[in-house]
């Protein structure tokens, strides 16, 4: 059987149709559907797989999925940051810390002993620990920006694009502690035959880029 080549992409979500986009730009023709958790590309040696971008970094690094697209923040987060090997320059956005709009603050010393929520407490703790600063983090998947409001937690540390969502639950973004954008993974170990594949697809998304631009 010939060799084909493995990309896990997110499922549905922020990331799903950019990347989408930018195979089929790259001219690679498949049917896409709903429902279906794999696809096989009809004129190149790729199969997709559709996955929740959680699980994207994991399975590239075990070699389930020989490449990924994810967003850096989940990729770093899960310890795998050496896997990247092009930025992919779309999903732009933060990880920002913010605090209630009326709450006095001045340095990131003032976090010293606050309780701050977030999912990225990999990310986050690095950051604090880099600065001397000793808080209590709660990790919660998901709604981050409501935990000041019922009184879960002082200050927030999540995902910002526009701003909007922070402006519209009363809080103000105090720092950013990281910058991040969509990127393509590939597995440490692929084979000569992958590689080459790889390559291929590089290629083409160097011109993709380039003709964007
Ligand atoms: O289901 P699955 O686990 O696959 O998806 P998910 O819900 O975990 O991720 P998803 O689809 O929300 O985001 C995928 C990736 O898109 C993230 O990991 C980031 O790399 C990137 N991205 C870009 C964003 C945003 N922009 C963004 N704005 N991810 C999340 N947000 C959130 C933000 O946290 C806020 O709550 O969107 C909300 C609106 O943001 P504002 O600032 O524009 O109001
Ligand atoms: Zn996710």
């Amino acid at each position: 059987m010939p060799t084909m080549i493995r990309l896990a992409i997110q499922k549905s979500g922020r990331l799903s149709e950019d990347s989408l986009n930018l195979i089929r730009e790259c001219g690679i023709s498949f049917v896409a559907s709903s429902y279906k958790l794999k696809t096989e590309a009809t004129n190149f040696p790729l199969e997709i797989l559709y996955l929740r971008d959680d699980d994207i970094p994991g399975y590239v690094q075990d070699g389930v999925a020989d490449l990924g697209i994810v967003g850096q923040n989940v990729l770093v987060e899960a310890g795998y940051p050496a896997l990247e090997i092009q930025a992919l320059g779309f999903s732009k956005c933060r990880l920002s810390l913010a605090v209630p709009r009326a709450a006095a603050y001045d340095s990131v010393a003032d976090l010293q002993g606050m309780n701050i929520a977030t999912s990225y407490p990999a990310i986050l703790g690095k950051y604090l620990t880099e600065r001397g600063v000793q808080a209590n983090l709660h990790t919660i998947s998901g709604s981050v920006e409501i935990a000041p409001s019922i009184g879960l937690a002082e200050a927030i540390c999540d995902i910002v694009s526009s701003g909007s969502t922070l402006l519209g639950n009363g809080l103000r973004e105090v720092e950013t502690v990281f910058r991040s954008e969509a990127v393509l993974i590939a597995h440490e170990n692929l084979s000569a035959e992958k590689r080459e594949l790889l390559e291929q697809l590089l290629f083409r998304m160097q011109a993709v880029r380039r003709a964007r631009r």
